[in-house]
């Protein structure tokens, strides 16, 4: 059964320490509130983390969709305890939309990302943009899907202009309407892999899984009129197995993606103008008004979009203003497991269900 899921000989060398221990592996294929589902070798099970996981885990250690994790299997009652999350081979993350802006894990052991974007009027670069830092940093292979191909008036151009700015990246069209591009998009996942389908809420994500799967595993939902973004239908994220045997993890839209230890997502994402930064007269140009810049060469004779600059320089600044604060953010949180850890020993509370 974890077979079909992935499973390898690598993970296998990773997991000896736990099967030492008499735990089972299994994989994180959905996420709720309160709970997981795991795929393991008794089928389907209801997991749970153990109360030390639940404890001990650091930030962004928790499960997430897409990790393999130790568990012990209670098949009579389909339930099982998670007890240790294994390393994770790429990572998509986020900075947490809370006040601390700690990392948010959204999902872990992919070896695709699809970076969803619609056709419809909603296309906007500097959100591909943004997407693309994140996809790049994760470690897996990032691919653009433009949705929607039936809606657009020109898809060839919209395809050809997202190419221009996505470097290094494939693009693919799609219309899960027509069918048009969804067995490009098949094929780009060997059996075993796993892609992660990213996007902002109504691109058409669910509808993927669907037309890829050929069968109506996810609800879909209609995207407003006035301004054709989406209603948030996806709640929780959902790790499927496709009939060709790659996975496929659907997500719900996220509201903003803000960048966390993005540095080299954003450096791939921007390969061309840290290419053309190097041609800089100086080292250390601010490409402000120095004589001799190449960036500014390159905006005056239009061969580099202002706007793709400005960008650039506003996500980095985003970084950097992070990086200052992360100290601070670090020590808040070791702060509270402290408080949380001192108020538990003293209320000699008892365990919690699922000790
Ligand atoms: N015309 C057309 N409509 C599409 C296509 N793909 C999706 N849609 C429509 O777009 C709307 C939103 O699709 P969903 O699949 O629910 O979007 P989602 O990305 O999963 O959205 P969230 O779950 O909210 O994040 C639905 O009404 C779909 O029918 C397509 O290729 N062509
Ligand atoms: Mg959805
Ligand atoms: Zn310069």
């Amino acid at each position: 059964m974890i077979d079909q899921y992935g499973w390898s000989e690598s993970l296998q060398r990773d997991f000896a320490p736990y099967a030492a221990q008499g735990y089972a592996p299994a994989r994180v294929t959905a996420q709720h509130r309160g709970h997981y589902v795991i795929a393991t070798d008794d089928g389907p099970l209801q997991g749970r983390m153990s109360g030390r996981l639940a404890q001990d885990a650091a930030q962004g250690g928790y499960p997430v969709v897409g990790d393999w994790v130790a568990q012990t299997p209670r098949p009579e009652d389909g339930s099982a305890t998670i007890h240790a999350v294994l390393p994770r081979r790429t990572v998509f993350s986020r900075k947490a939309a809370d006040t601390l802006h700690t990392l948010q894990v959204i999902a872990a052991n992919m070896d695709v990302a699809f970076v969803v974007a619609s056709m419809n009027a909603d296309l906007n670069d500097r959100r591909l943009e943004r997407y693309l830092a994140a996809a790049w940093q994760s470690g897996a292979t990032p691919v653009v899907v433009l949705t929607k191909a039936d809606l657009s008036p020109d898809p060839a151009a919209a395809l050809a202009a997202v190419q221009a700015m996505a470097v290094g990246v494939d693009v693919v069209a799609v219309s899960a309407l027509n069918g048009e591009g969804v067995a490009d998009l098949a094929a780009r996942l060997a059996p075993g892999q796993t892609g992660v389908l990213l996007g902002s809420s109504g691109v058409g994500k669910s509808t993927l899984v669907n037309a890829l799967a050929g069968a109506d595993l996810m609800a879909t939902g209609g995207i407003r009129e006035d301004d054709a973004r989406g209603r948030h239908t996806t709640s929780h994220r959902e790790l499927f197995l496709l009939p060709g045997g790659a996975l496929i993890l659907d997500t719900p839209g996220l509201r903003e993606l803000g960048l966390m230890d993005a540095d080299e997502g954003l450096s791939s994402t921007f390969e061309d103008i840290e290419a053309l930064a190097l041609e800089c007269r100086f080292s250390d140009c601010g490409h402000n008004k120095e004589p001799g810049c190449a960036v500014r060469a390159a905006i005056d004779s239009g061969t580099l979009d202002p706007e793709r600059w400005r960008s650039f320089v506003k996500l980095g600044r985003e970084l950097s203003h992070l990086d200052r604060k992360e100290d601070r953010v670090a020590r808040e949180a070791e702060r509270k497991r402290w408080i949380a850890i001192s108020k538990a020993q003293k209320s000699h509370r008892k365990p919690r269900a699922w000790d």
